[in-house]
């Protein structure tokens, strides 16, 4: 396709100097490069396509940047990313020093808000129109929020305080029923009610020529706002909040929705419009199977995504294969999900075991206060939640599971660098303020066959307890059937050797094991970052010059400080020790192993950062020089 108009745009002025009968073409040619772009270098993708004429109608009627657009979770903005001069870079995105996969504030005036987790937009909106008319700027606020993004709490939080402000914010609700798998939820019940009342049908061409009367006077909008509520009672639930309700209208035709965008920038205070999409739109296989094209590897536009037919097991699959057979013996096992089916690895559970299978949408801290409900009462909940997600629920994992010691088991995915997700997801926080919390036993397998023991060793323990393992594949290594039940608090030798002793915390093993063959020394799978083994790492004081601890987790509070900990409680300050881990900083999008290794978790630095500490404590005659490279 040549992108006639595509390539004039290299900011939103050009698409505003357009006239509106072009827009279609400005949305054909935008969902063509999509398609085009992120066919050859993947990334997130259904979503940006249900989005395009939501985006072109959007910058076409705000005066953006001054105007803010406030883009919920984000993974739907390669639209706004093409139309805001990142065109020619979008085949850089996720990818180490290419575009973000999410807006950022540190990329463009454009992104006026950095995002990744969901459900912020409304808050953040409500702050920026807070700011906008204390310092009588006059700019317009609008936030882009799915159905999905709306079923968090913090959503609910939001539009809980906007209702009671007089200030001038437009919520768009981009409803396409998906949140990553189907959307669930009492307020998507009512939303579905919505569209699928004859009101949607009759409005759609009804509020067209009501929108086309609306007029500038505040009195003569009052009558139009209410003939437009009248039609479409099903708003009133916002309406009761206080929040003007608009639509439903047809999210895929641009100049219906620009018509009704100018028109509402005219209104006065908290409105909602309510927008129907469809996600995947205009790809056929991703409108099909949007689940499937929610995010997507570079594939061919002729064939679609093809099944990925992996040569290692990943951790989420032991985690899949372990739940099923476990909750075929146990009854009393719940598995809960905030919205993540598909990714925490649940789809076969939810399809085996239905009646224990709990999505509660995007709203961690109740997944984790609801499995509190469910311990209390003698059954045996799993939430299964990615590490960085997991930082939403700190306080219903402090005060409502670990100090009443429920039995709650936490199988913790994509602990550590995550890759192509970037700064946002990157879920290496977890062992620090994990381990701070009373009560709480925390394991983190070093391969496959670790995780599955760890989650049945959870799974037996009697409170709550974590297991936090990472993206991807294991080692390759053959995963016995049968369970074990771990001593809790007991790490495992892998290897002896001399003068130094590497503790390997979690799935850095593979770097460890290299590390210690090359040096010869000695290597302890910790397996267990609370309780810590204190008897292995006294021996290792004991009998070592230096200890390097190994984690991808921060070195702040993580597992190596918990061994500093050890060894200064117990004033073993003979032994130099080296803490490795994630640094003091954001992460940006990178694959894992590039990731991993810009923190100087490799066998090069780690190596390098021995001999660093040989030399400047002359340690003892070693030379280790022939070896390191
Ligand atoms: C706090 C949080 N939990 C989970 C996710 C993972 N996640 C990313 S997109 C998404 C679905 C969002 O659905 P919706 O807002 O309706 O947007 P759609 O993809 O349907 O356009 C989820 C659950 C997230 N980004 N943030």
């Amino acid at each position: 396709m040549k992108y006639e108009f595509l390539n004039k745009i290299n900011n939103p002025s050009d698409l505003r100097i357009l006239s509106i009968n072009d827009l279609d073409n400005v949305s054909d040619e935008l969902r063509h490069y999509l398609i085009e772009t992120v066919s050859q270098c993947g990334g997130h993708f259904g979503a940006s396509l249900g989005a395009i004429e939501l985006t072109v109608a959007l910058h076409f009627s705000f005066d953006t940047p001054n105007d803010k657009l406030i883009w919920d979770v984000g993974h739907q903005c390669y639209g706004h990313k093409v139309l805001t001069g990142r065109r020619d870079e979008l085949h850089t995105i996720r990818k180490k020093g290419g575009l973000h996969p999410f807006p950022s504030k540190e990329e463009s005036e454009y992104d006026v808000f950095g995002v990744g987790h969901s459900s912020t937009s409304i808050s953040a909106a409500i702050g920026m129109a807070i700011a906008s008319s204390h310092k009588e700027e006059n700019k317009k606020v609008v936030a882009i929020i799915g159905d999905g993004g709306l079923s968090a709490g913090m959503a609910f939080e939001a539009l809980n305080h906007m209702g009671t402000l007089d200030k001038d914010i437009l919520v768009i609700l981009n409803d396409n029923e998906m949140s990553i798998s189907p959307n669930v939820g009492a307020m998507t019940n009512y939303l579905t009610k919505i569209i699928s009342s004859k009101a949607y049908s009759t409005v759609k061409e009804g509020s067209k020529n009501i929108l086309k009367k609306v007029p500038t006077s505040g009195i003569f909008l009052t009558q139009t706002e209410k003939h437009i509520k009248g039609l479409i009672a099903p708003g009133m639930l916002f309406e009761e909040m206080g929040i003007n309700y608009y639509g439903p209208i047809d999210g895929h035709d641009t100049r219906f929705l620009v018509k009704t965008l100018k028109n509402l920038k005219k209104i006065p205070g908290p409105k909602l419009l309510h927008v129907i999409t469809k996600k995947g739109k205009g790809y056929l296989p991703a409108e099909s199977d949007p689940v499937k094209y929610h995010a997507v590897p570079i594939f061919d536009r002729e064939k679609g995504v093809e099944n990925k037919i992996n040569q290692k097991i990943t951790y989420t699959k032991v985690f899949d294969n372990w739940l099923c057979d476990i909750a075929e013996k146990d009854p009393r096992i719940f598995a809960i999900t905030p919205a993540m089916r598909e990714g925490s690895g649940l789809v076969n559970f939810s399809q085996k075991f239905p009646d224990r299978y709990i999505d509660v949408g995007i709203a961690e801290q109740h997944s984790v206060t609801l499995a509190a409900g469910l311990a209390c009462e003698g059954l045996k909940p799993i939430v299964c939640i990615y590490s960085t997600f997991l930082q939403r629920a700190y306080d219903q994992l402090v005060h409502d599971v670990a100090l009443q010691k429920l039995d709650v088991l936490f199988a913790v995915d994509r602990a550590g660098f995550v890759g192509a997700d970037g700064g946002t997801h990157i879920g290496a926080y977890d062992l620090s303020y994990l381990r701070c919390i009373p009560n709480i036993l925390i394991m983190a397998p070093s391969n496959e066959e670790e995780c599955k023991n760890m989650l049945y060793t959870g799974y037996l323990h009697n409170g709550p307890a974590v297991v936090r393992y990472p993206r991807g594949e294991g080692l390759g290594i053959k995963i016995e059937n049968d369970l074990k039940n771990y001593d809790i608090g007991v790490s495992n030798k892998i290897r002896t050797g001399k003068k130094i002793t590497v503790l390997c915390f979690g799935s850095v093993l593979d770097i460890c094991l290299s590390v210690a063959e090359e040096l010869n020394c000695s290597l302890i799978d910790m397996r267990f970052v609370k309780p810590i083994d204190e008897k292995a790492i006294l021996d290792a004081a004991q009998n070592n010059d230096l200890i390097v601890t190994v984690e991808d987790n921060s070195v702040m509070g993580g597992a190596g400080s918990a061994v500093n900990e050890v060894l200064s409680k117990n004033f073993a300050n003979n032994v130099k020790i080296i803490n490795i881990g994630t640094l003091d900083k954001f992460f940006n999008h990178a694959t894992r192993e590039q990731q991993l290794s810009e923190s100087g978790i490799s066998k090069k630095n780690i190596i390098s950062k021995i001999k660093n500490c040989i030399e400047n404590n002359n340690l003892y005659d070693i030379d280790l020089s022939s070896k390191i490279e």
